[in-house]
């Protein structure tokens, strides 16, 4: 018998910057360990605003520099998803706030700020959309980098 898989999903404001980073990288330790078998991950949008597009380029330029596969489109989180996720990771204080009012009543997935798992600090992971440069993104791939581990070694 097949043992039943975990889940989880990051969210952000538009899905192009900070949450497809998210994923990409925690599918990238969950492949490390030999676990892929064992997660369902995937990323998604408090906002329908993007929906369709591939991430930010410069969210593309931050992965290719750590050669980190990351494919995703931008798609709205939808009413299964809380309770078809274990858990769900929000980014900000905003996302948060988006995601409990936008669970249903039978929801049953944990959301958390996935910022919580970082051993050095800033729960915060800031929006770095409206940021000139690249370094933004580097600080967003850091702090996801430190919270993906330390999550992922928790839940296994
Ligand atoms: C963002 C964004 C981000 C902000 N990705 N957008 Cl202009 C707009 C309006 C509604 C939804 C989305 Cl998604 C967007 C485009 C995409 N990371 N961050 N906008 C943002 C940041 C600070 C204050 C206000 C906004 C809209």
């Amino acid at each position: 018998m097949a043992e039943k898989k975990s889940s989880a999903l990051f969210v952000c404001l538009g899905n192009i910057c900070r949450s497809p980073i998210a994923e990409a990288v925690f599918t990238h330790y969950v492949k490390e360990q030999n676990l892929s078998e064992k997660w369902i991950i995937d990323s998604a949008a408090t906002a329908d605003y993007h929906t369709g597009k591939s991430p930010d380029r410069r969210a593309i330029k931050c992965m290719k520099r750590h050669d980190i596969p990351m494919s995703h489109k931008a798609r709205p989180i939808i009413a299964e998803d809380f309770k078809n996720f274990d858990y769900i990771f929000g980014m900000d204080e905003n996302n948060i706030r988006d995601l409990k009012r936008l669970a249903p009543k039978n929801s049953t997935a944990k959301i958390e700020l996935l910022g919580d798992y970082d051993p050095e600090g800033p729960c915060i992971i800031r929006d770095p959309y409206y940021d000139d440069g690249d370094e933004g993104f580097e600080e967003v791939y850091q702090q996801c980098k430190r919270c993906c581990q330390a999550f992922l070694n928790k839940v296994s």
